[in-house]
Order: structure tokens, then sequence, then C-alpha cells
């Protein structure tokens, strides 16, 4: 890529900033009000060259904190980082569920500490959704055109879909799918598409784990399935694997465990929408 080095030298400070500055809310809020247009494409372009060569299911190593959704909180989000300790002490994996602020941010990190922060695609992180789920109207409201929705929605498509944590936990946005078997089975998919209506990178977006019925159930989102304790036992047990992690779902103390504890759904938005009363 070319840049402008005007606009690099920015970026830099702005990357030499989030290294060196202590890690405390204030110097987030100074960032929130650096991201200009044209860095902001400049971080995506960057952070869309490291994501390129990430696989479909990215490996990630413990000592990590784990985000469900954040819901956009851009305030939580740094909260969020206070808590968890700073970049590179400690690996971060989101699930997604971003917004244009927090979105800028973590591909900022994402760009200086590359294997170090892991964020995969939610079923917000689909062109589709982002013109009824706000984001759209947000990217115009912030920066007047449709040229950065267009950069971000294209880096969106280079996201990964999956994590395994430690060879132990699997980890997506959504949750498990009828067409999906083996963890062999994500690494073959081309992620780098439009998320069709059905089928599997739809469902690990979309699905939600079911307490009490077993096997798959139609989804009331109209998109992925809901799956009971049966689906999760046979899939960690044909993948060697200990627990699935999801996000996408609400639950009120931040996190749930169903199915035995071999299931959790994980949620970062505190007191989601500013009226839920929820923990993150
Ligand atoms: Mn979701």
């Amino acid at each position: 890529m070319i840049y402008n080095s005007n606009l690099q030298l920015k970026f830099k400070i702005i990357l030499v900033a989030l290294c060196f500055l202590p890690i405390q809310p204030t110097d987030y809020f100074l960032f929130q009000t650096l991201v200009l247009k044209s860095v902001y494409i400049s971080i995506i372009d960057q952070a869309k060259e490291i994501l390129v060569e990430e696989p479909n299911i990215v490996s990630v190593r413990a000592p990590l904190t784990i985000c469900g959704d954040v819901h956009g909180q851009f305030h939580d989000l740094i909260k969020l980082f206070h808590i968890g300790g700073r970049l590179p002490d400690t690996n971060y994996l989101f699930l997604g569920s971003q917004s244009v602020e927090t979105f800028s941010l973590i591909l900022c990190l994402k760009v200086r500490y590359k294997d170090r922060l892991t964020v995969l695609r939610g079923n917000h992180e689909i062109e589709k959704s982002t013109k009824y789920m706000g984001f759209y109207d947000e990217c115009q409201r912030k920066y007047g055109t449709e040229i950065v929705w267009k950069h971000i929605t294209d880096v969106f498509g280079y996201l990964p879909l999956a994590a395994i944590v430690e060879n132990s936990l699997f980890c997506t946005h959504g949750g498990l799918s009828p067409a999906i078997e083996s963890v062999e089975q994500i690494k073959q998919l081309n992620r780098v598409q439009d998320i069709p209506h059905e089928g599997a990178i739809c469902d690990l977006l979309w699905s939600d784990p079911e307490e009490t019925k077993m096997g798959w159930g139609v989804s009331p989102r109209g998109a992925g399935w809901t799956w009971g304790q049966d689906i999760t036992d046979k899939f960690l047990h044909q993948n060697k694997l200990k627990m699935v992690v999801g996000a996408h779902q609400l639950v009120m103390e931040g996190f749930q465990h169903v199915h035995q504890r071999k299931t959790v759904t994980i949620f970062s938005a505190p007191n989601y929408c500013y009226r839920c009363g929820n923990q993150a």
C-alpha cells in the first residue's frame, strides 16, 4: 500500500501513543477524537493485510481475555481493557458486535499487536446487518460519506470465523452448525464472501445454544439454529475439545453456562442499550 506520508505519520503517532501511554481511560478518549476519516481508512487497509493471512480458525494462547458482544459500547470497551490488562502483556479475543468506534480501536490494536489480539466476525459484521442494525447510519453520521462504511464492510469479510484456545475452547460469535461436524470443515470454507442466508458460515455467526431441548431447532432469529447438549457433546468429542464458547445472547450475569458447563455464553456490553441492567 502507498500511504500519504502525513497520514502515515498521524497513524504512527496514534500507535506510539497506544504503546507507551499507561492504559488509562483518558488515553483512549484521546484516541477516539483522533480517528479522522483518512486515518481510519489507512488503519483498515493495514489491518486487512494482516487479516488476509489469518486462517478461518485462529489458534489462540492463554493468558487470554475473551470478550463477548461489545455491542459498540466504546466506553465499556475502554473499561474492559482497563480490567483485562494491558496489551501486549495479555491476549484478547473479541467475538463480535462492533460499532464504528470500537472497531477503530480494536483494528488499531490489531495492527500494532497482531499476534496478541484476535477479532472474530459476528452477525453484526455482515453488510446486510449493518444497514438495519445501525452501523451504516453511524458511519454516515460520523463521516458524512459512505467511504468508511465501504472499507469497513470490506474488511469484515476477512475477519476469522472462529478461534480455538489452547486446543480446548471452540469460540465463535454464534455457535454450532448442522453443516459442520469437524473443525477441519471450517478450515475449508471460503469466508471472504457475502454471507448467505443459510449454511455453515451463517450458522457460526447466528446460532444459539438451547438449554432444555436436544438436537437442532429452528432459530427464532430467522437465521442459524438452536442446538442442544447432545450436539455439543458430539462436536466436542469428535474434535477433542472441552468447551463451546459463544456470544450473541444477552446474559444477565455477563456469562452463562449451559449443557453441563460445556457451553458458555459471554456478553460484554454492561447495561446493554443503557437500559437492560445486565452485568458484563
Ligand atoms: Mn450477535
